[in-house]
């Protein structure tokens, strides 16, 4: 199957994209021309072949808020609203999470909606290897029909969906609905298996439920706050602003083999080897409990396994990790006095941990070392996982991937009971089986087991590691389905079928951010051309199928809210006590759990609240689990013929991910380096003979690729950093996972760089 880039599209069409005045759109006389039989227009009115679509009004006012579709921050954007169309945005001053502040992704939110390369009609693979526009009709039918005859040929097992942490919870929830328990798929997972795995697997195991404990108010209130493997400048410049606030001069403490912009700002920066957070964790955490910092009521009260947990520790001893973290015994006696005498200590920690191929058990360190010192559901304290994408804990609750929808457990009969019935949905449309992760679903391909793939809002052809191998793998595919914003995404070159979708902006629907707050956004633009929400091609995906009756009450995205909030009755993510999306906008959001119960006297939720107040955790012993493991070696190190480590992450605030949006707003365009580059210590630099702005090649045992040499001290002689945002990046990275979340592990391989002589 060949990789063209799908042709471009009428002049019609484009010039739909690019008048902002919804008004003067001619919709159906366009798209008669092209498709006599099924208009948008039809396709949106529910009479019209019964299929139920919702109709996408237009928000009326003349200003409204809506929580930015990027990071998982979640900032309020107030949208300027004109002849029912936005045309600006401004940092909302009046919402909890931002204060009226937001980084340049938020500001160009909008802009980035109009780009040639929008998807704004399905398109089909021709048999040259280029695509032509169809229909909706002939794509659903096409779907239909691709998925349905896999299935019959080579069973259940044999197609799969790849989603993301970047659609509202609304569409989570409908598309693992449909696909599992509507279509018969068993394997479905997201790109958030890319990104918090690790932490879900972490807190699920030490605390029992998924449960990130913390509300942002705490990066005001803890007088010492260690980051690790976090890089809040970049990644989340807001949450940052936050932590600028505090008042109480805190002390801060970052853990990173770069000297990031973070760490620059730290009072103590723990510099150490890739890879060695673990070892160096459990030395802290000895040092901790050999200078009696340990808080023994609470570790008595709320926990179990510290014996275990103290003599585990015991055994890394200052000399030994000095030596193989780099960090010295010094500064590590002095991190843990630094938390033991903290007064208020929250520990963060991102991609940095959660990215590591033993990331789970470092993970469970962090919230040891908060556990056994009782920095716990009190002001500024907690141990706490930043997650990443706008909807990531969205995906956590209520993507229905190998969690059953709203921390369900596939496994268990009461569980599939329970959702069964709360959906008015049959019980045995429900598998016991919770299907394969992201890793083994690309391995399923690899084997020929799966053989059609559905990709909706994420670019694996991009994103995912070892990329050369995995393009392999989509291109080995019967039939790949990508249901994306653009169409020129790296991963829409390798599809059969590109179904297009709306972005942020031209939907509604819920976020969830890192402090488990849901927040809305909503609909301000008309998507460009046959363009549909995700909810709205799920719908229509249903109706193909055979199964709109089973989704009759999933008629708009508040219904499916509705649901949710049932789903949710009674666990630790309750949100039955939520007065719909209107108190949800009044409230400046509202965190979980929200349960009728607490919402019995009528009052709206405090806008901060934390989770484990009381010392109870969610195990049925109410005590957290304190875990320990041995120490793995990296499966790729330095060795002589790739001497270099290579790191992987954010590169600057205006790039997101693989920069299918970011790259269309022309004032992001101006903030970061176009050309791929790499971050080379000087020291190494002299060692090639390279100096700022040469090419350079670096080769892994994967793949190679170029870049222009940053050089910058930032990085530790023997180290290299490139960004994510570049193609080339994943090109080089190494296959390799945490054994217990299934996370790949994107920031540790080595590679051997080189100078590219100018001729
Ligand atoms: N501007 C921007 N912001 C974003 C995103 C974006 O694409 N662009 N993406 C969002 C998403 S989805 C996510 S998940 C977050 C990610 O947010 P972060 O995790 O903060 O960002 P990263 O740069 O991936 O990784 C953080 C740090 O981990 C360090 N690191 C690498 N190896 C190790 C190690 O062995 N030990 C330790 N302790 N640290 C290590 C890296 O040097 C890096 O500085 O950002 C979110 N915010
Ligand atoms: N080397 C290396 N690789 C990494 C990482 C790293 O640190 N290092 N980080 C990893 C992490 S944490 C993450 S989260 C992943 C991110 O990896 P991806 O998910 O592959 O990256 P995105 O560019 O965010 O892709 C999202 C896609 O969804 C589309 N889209 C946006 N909104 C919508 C919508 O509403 N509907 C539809 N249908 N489509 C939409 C966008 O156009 C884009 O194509 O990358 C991972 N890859
Ligand atoms: S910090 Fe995150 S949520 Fe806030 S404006 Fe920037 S990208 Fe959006
Ligand atoms: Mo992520």
């Amino acid at each position: 199957m060949s990789t063209t880039t799908p042709e471009t599209k009428s002049t019609d069409t484009t010039s739909l994209t690019q008048r902002s005045d919804a008004s003067k759109f001619q919709l159906p006389q366009l798209l008669q021309a092209r498709d006599g039989k099924m208009t948008r227009e039809l396709l949106l009115s529910p009479g019209e072949h019964g299929l139920g679509m919702t109709p996408e009004p237009m928000a009326a006012d003349t200003t409204t808020t809506a929580t930015c579709g990027y990071c998982s921050t979640g900032c309020g954007l107030r949208l300027h609203v004109r002849d029912g169309e936005a045309v600006g945005l401004t940092p909302e001053t009046n919402y909890p999470v931002n204060l009226g502040m937001a980084c340049p992704k938020g500001w160009e939110a909008l802009r980035i909606l109009e780009s040639d390369d929008r998807a704004t009609s399905p398109m089909k693979r021709n048999p040259d290897g280029g695509f032509h526009a169809v229909s909706w009709d002939d794509a659903l039918k096409e779907f239909t029909e691709k998925f349905k005859h896999t299935m019959d040929q080579h069973g259940a097992g044999s197609v799969a969906f790849l989603s993301t942490g970047q659609i509202p919870s609304e569409e989570m929830a409908f598309l693992g609905a449909l696909a599992k328990f509507g279509m018969g798929f068993i394997h479905g997972d997201g790109n958030t298996r890319q990104c918090m795995a690790t932490a879900v697997t972490a807190y699920k195991e030490s605390f029992g439920f998924d449960a990130p404990p913390y509300t942002y108010d705490d990066y005001e209130q803890s007088d010492v706050m260690v980051f690790v493997g976090a890089n809040p400048c970049i990644a989340h410049p807001i949450q940052w602003e936050r932590v600028l606030r505090n008042p109480n001069n805190p002390e801060i403490i970052v853990i990173d083999p770069r000297r990031t912009e973070t760490a620059m700002a730290a009072s103590q920066h723990m510099q150490l080897t890739p890879k060695s957070d673990l070892a160096l964790l459990y030395a802290i955490t000895d040092q901790v409990i050999q200078r009696g910092y340990v808080d023994e009521s609470y570790v008595a009260a709320s926990t179990s396994g510290f014996d275990q947990l103290a003599e585990h520790v015991s055994r890394f001893s200052l000399d030994t990790v000095a030596a193989s973290s780099g960090v010295s015994a010094e500064q590590i006696i002095s991190v843990a006095d630094s938390i033991g005498r903290g007064r208020a200590v929250s520990l963060w920690w991102t991609m940095g941990v959660n990215q590591s191929y033993e990331g789970t058990r470092v993970a469970q360190a962090i919230i040891n070392l908060a556990l056994i010192t009782g920095n716990m559901g009190r002001p500024g304290t907690g141990a706490n996982s930043i997650t990443g994408q706008c909807n990531a804990m969205g995906s956590r609750l209520w993507s229905n991937t190998t969690n059953l929808i709203g921390h369900h457990d596939f496994a268990s009969p009461e569980d599939r009971s329970k959702v069964a019935e709360t959906l008015s949905i049959p019980v045995e449309n429900i598998p016991a089986d919770k299907g394969w992760a992201y890793d083994r679903i690309m391995e399923g391909i690899r084997r020929g087991e799966i053989k059609a793939l559905w990709v909706i809002a994420t670019n694996p052809a991009h994103s995912w590691i070892n990329q050369g191998d995995a393009r392999e793998l989509l291109d080995q595919l019967d039939f790949l389905v990508v249901q994306d914003m653009y169409h020129s995404t790296e991963t829409a070159r390798h599809a059969d079928l590109i179904l297009p979708a709306s972005g942020w902006g031209e939907k509604d629907g819920t976020f969830i951010n890192s402090e488990r707050r849901y927040g809305l956004l909503k609909k301000v633009r008309k998507a460009p051309g046959e363009a549909l929400s995700d909810f709205n091609i799920f719908k229509a995906v249903a109706h193909y199928w055979g199964v709109g009756e089973m989704f009759a009450q999933w008629s708009d995205p508040e219904a499916v809210f509705s649901l949710m909030q049932s789903l949710s009755r009674d666990k630790w993510c309750d949100i039955t006590g939520i007065d719909g999306y209107e108190q949800i906008d009044r409230c400046g959001g509202i965190q979980w759990p929200w349960s009728e119960s607490a919402a019995a006297d009528d009052v709206d939720p405090p806008q901060q609240r934390r989770l484990f107040e009381d010392g109870k955790f969610p195990y049925p012993d109410g005590r957290a689990r304190l875990i320990v493991d041995e120490i793995t070696p990296p499966p790729e190190s330095p060795c002589d013929n790739y001497p270099t480590w290579l790191l992987t992450g954010r590169g600057t605030v205006s790039q997101w991910h693989t920069q299918t949006r970011t790259s269309k707003s022309p004032v992001l365009r101006k903030l970061y380096p176009i050309q791929p580059y790499i971050e080379l210590h000087p020291t190494d630099a002299g060692d090639l003979d390279v100096v700022n702005g040469d090419q350079v090649r670096i080769q892994s045992r994967r793949g190679e690729a170029v870049a222009n040499a940053m050089v910058v001290p930032t990085v530790s002689p023997g180290q290299s950093f490139m960004p994510m945002h570049y193609e080339a990046t994943n090109q080089l990275t190494l296959s390799h996972f945490d054994p217990h979340s299934g996370q790949p592990s994107y920031k540790d391989c080595a590679v051997k760089i080189t100078k590219i002589d100018s001729v």
